[in-house]
């Protein structure tokens, strides 16, 4: 049943209860392995679901387009505050509706429609917004993309500089969605400095791990950080932007009202939970837990064959390129979803089939960890998705099934948070 229980909805609306219910039953029988994703607290859930959504406060604490924001006020000040201590940052926005919204501030904020800006490729680990094509960071700047080395699937900054020095960014991003690798923050921060550009550091997988000291962080060698807040971090659907003092004004313009109208309050309280969940000692553990159990589960892929783009991970995502395996990533993945682990299809740096049908999978531990999971259950599932990744190849339904019931005994002896 869902945490907090919703007896309201299941009145009013039968039928979103219904959906609601086997979402959460959904979860809880899951082994949930897709990198962006986690399971926030109840207490998070609570401040999501609560009678702020109700309010609009468009502007900035003291500085309001709407009356009544006597509460309001304290509740973004405790979001801000929290996000500046926890990250160690002198500026914290915490109004970006998500991720794409926040890196989009970040454009306005700093370039001009047409100037050059410069990100890592979407197909060799970067984001949508870091300037590919189809995003309108690609068709509204002049988007340079810089890749990975072919022998090693790793970021040459070398390769970095070069491009830079002949570009001449006005902005160069670093971070992206299948990184599995540390991001050499003082590296690019040298690149940005020599060509001019504002280094922004988009830590959106790995904030939770920053925050728990399981990542480097970018504070002191990127001004200009964006994350959003529902990944390793643990918090609600939303984003953050952090910066030094002197770009806190660009920024906090460009959000509002350059971009957006009124924050969703709501998810800002919801926001401020879950800073102060991350500032709490158990967070750490949790961080580093993340780490050793993507560390033991890349080892134990590889001990059953499977090739790992870099060849491991330093955090909590593995990209797994099934190209030697004779199966595309979408059939895998989809094997994978019907035995009860939930992975997504993924690109794999220079990857000859299309972006809807790849050639990998990209696997996170954040959920898994949230979940209770050890190291020792890692080599478990790496034997699953074996498993159904043979079966897979070969039409075997039963193996499937069979995976199906081990994940569903094993998932059961693992609260959820969300669900009881
Ligand atoms: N969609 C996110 C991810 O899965 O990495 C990035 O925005």
């Amino acid at each position: 049943m869902h945490q907090p229980p919703i007896p309201h909805l299941a009145v009013a609306d039968p039928e979103l209860a219904g959906l609601v219910e086997a979402e959460a039953t959904r979860q809880f029988s899951s082994i949930r392995l897709i990198a962006s994703e986690n399971y926030v607290s109840t207490a998070v859930l609570e401040a999501s679901g609560s009678v702020l959504t109700n309010k609009y406060s468009e502007g900035y604490v003291g500085r309001r387009y709407y009356e009544g924001q006597q509460v309001i006020d304290p509740i973004e000040t405790l979001a801000v505050d929290r996000a500046k201590a926890l990250f160690g940052v002198e500026h914290a926005n915490v109004q970006p509706y998500s991720g794409s919204p926040a890196n989009l501030a970040v454009y306005l904020a700093f370039a001009e429609p047409g100037d050059t800006v410069m990100g890592l490729s979407l197909p060799m680990g970067g984001h949508l917004t870091h300037g590919w094509s189809v995003s309108a960071t690609g068709t509204w700047f002049r988007s340079v993309r810089y890749g990975v080395r072919a022998d090693t699937g790793r970021i040459d900054l070398d390769e970095v500089r070069d491009l830079a020095l002949a570009e001449r960014p006005r902005i160069i991003f670093c971070g992206g969605t299948a990184i599995p690798r540390t991001i050499d923050f003082p590296g690019f921060a040298a690149i940005a400095r020599e060509v001019g550009a504002v280094l922004v550091a988009d830590i959106a997988h790995i904030a939770g791990l920053i925050a728990g000291g399981a990542h480097p962080s970018p504070v002191g060698h990127a001004p200009v950080i964006s994350t959003t807040t529902h990944k390793t971090l643990r918090g609600p659907r939303g984003a953050m932007l952090l910066s030094d003092a002197e770009h806190a004004t660009a920024i906090d313009k460009a959000v509002f009202p350059g971009l957006q109208g009124g924050p969703h309050n709501h998810t800002t309280a919801a926001i401020a939970v879950a800073l102060r969940e991350a500032a709490a000692p158990a967070f750490r553990d949790y961080a580093h837990a993340v780490v050793a159990n993507a560390r033991a589960l890349a080892e134990a892929l590889v001990e059953r064959g499977f090739d790992l783009v870099t060849g491991g991970t330093d955090n909590h995502l593995i990209l797994i390129d099934l190209t030697s395996r004779d199966i595309g990533g979408k059939p895998a993945a989809r094997a994978l979803d019907q035995a009860g682990i939930e992975l997504n299809y993924n690109a794999v740096p220079f990857d000859q089939r299309r972006p809807f049908d790849p050639s990998g999978i990209r696997l996170g531990t954040a959920a898994i960890t949230t979940r209770g999971l050890g190291v020792g259950h890692m080599p478990v599932l790496a034997g699953w998705i074996d498993d159904v990744v043979k079966a897979a190849v070969v039409g075997d339904t039963a193996t499937i099934t069979r995976v199906r019931e081990q994940v569903t005994e094993l998932t059961a002896a693992f609260p959820m948070p969300g669900f009881a």
